[in-house]
């Protein structure tokens, strides 16, 4: 009997680990998917800290962890390949990490209903490039395109494309080229973003029926002036890979950006850079200029220059 009782004991102290990957993440909870398609609801113990900045969430949505099956604690945290992050309000030093270890991002627009602003988009590029994460843009509702939208979507494919964005122009509702997304896709962990109401949670859907996600309704983290704290979820594709749907992205281009680098986040303008002048060029009055000549020359999409002039002037009002 005495024997019994300790064995029980025994038992109930062994470990037994198990990797997995961190689908959601809900400040103190996680859910963590295992190698065998298993998923552990999970909390942290101990000190997970990563050196150089205080985050809200120590462990975050694509995380690789190691789980100790018996009592649902997190034990360890794979070294991340890269991260997102953004600052948990303008005054914290806090921040927190929306996602980690991602292959590619994605930025799902619309040029109808809703209309994205070009703006929005270029602020979403050049964070990625920032972070040295692949992007590729998305432009949904093609089925809704006048023959004047259809131009302008054209006009983006082509600019976009050359500046090193692949652009898929699509419609989920007509199963265009959705194919070519599944491809794109495949095997890989993709940071999925976009305005509210352009079709990210249709497209995921499309790819994915048994995650059967709420369409249709303008989610309230997209409501202005709301500070509500979002944590995205990854969502595995049948076909392989992850999709890492973003409601709050709002807060990805908040980055800080030093005003002498802000032009590296634009690849066209940045090659286009070199043959300036002065080697501090920042491209708005100095002369001999070879990123205003390219801009003048249509070589540099202009709308493309007036984003990069924005953050500038944003980053630095005295330039104003
Ligand atoms: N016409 C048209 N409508 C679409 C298409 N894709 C999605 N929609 C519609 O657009 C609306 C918004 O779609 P959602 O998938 O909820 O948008 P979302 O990007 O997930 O929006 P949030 O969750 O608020 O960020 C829904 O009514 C969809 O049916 C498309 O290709 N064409
Ligand atoms: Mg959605
Ligand atoms: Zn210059």
């Amino acid at each position: 009997m005495i024997s019994g009782i300790t064995f029980f004991i025994f038992v109930a102290n062994v470990q037994r680990l198990t990797q997995g990957i961190v689908i959601k993440s809900t400040g103190s909870r996680y859910k963590v998917l295992d190698e065998s398609g298993k998923t552990h609801e999970c909390t942290l113990k101990g000190k997970f800290r990563i050196s150089g900045i205080r985050t809200t969430n120590p462990v975050a949505v694509g995380d690789h962890v190691t789980v100790d099956e018996s009592d649902g604690v997190i034990t360890a945290l794979a070294p991340r390949r890269n991260y997102i992050i953004r600052k948990a309000s303008n005054l914290s030093k806090e921040s927190q990490i929306i996602a980690a270890n991602l292959d590619q991002a994605f930025l799902m627009v619309s040029i109808k209903m809703p209309a994205t602003p070009i703006e929005f988009i270029d602020r979403f590029l050049a964070t990625a490039e920032a972070y040295r994460i692949p992007a590729s843009l998305i432009i949904n509702k093609s089925d809704l395109h006048s023959p004047g939208d259809e131009a302008l979507a054209l006009k983006m494919k082509s600019v976009y494309e050359k500046a090193g964005y692949p652009t898929y122009i699509i419609s989920v509702t007509n199963d265009t080229n959705i194919d070519i997304i599944e491809k794109a896709l495949k095997g890989r962990t993709t940071l999925l973003a976009g305005n509210s109401g352009v079709g990210k949670s249709t497209l995921l859907n499309r790819l994915n029926p048994s995650l059967a996600l709420k369409t249709g309704i303008i989610s309230e983290y997209h409501e202005q002036g709301k500070h509500v704290t979002t944590f995205p979820e990854m969502h595995p594709l049948p076909i392989g890979g992850y999709v890492i749907d973003t409601p709050g992205i709002r807060g990805f281009g908040v980055i800080d950006f030093d005003r002498y680098e802000i032009y590296h986040f634009f690849p066209e303008i940045f090659k286009a850079s070199s043959g300036c002048r002065f080697h501090n060029c920042l491209h708005m009055n100095e002369p001999d200029c070879s990123v205003r000549k390219a801009v003048e020359e249509n070589e540099i999409e202009p709308w493309r220059y007036k984003s990069y002039l924005s953050i500038m002037l944003e980053k630095n009002p005295k330039y104003r």
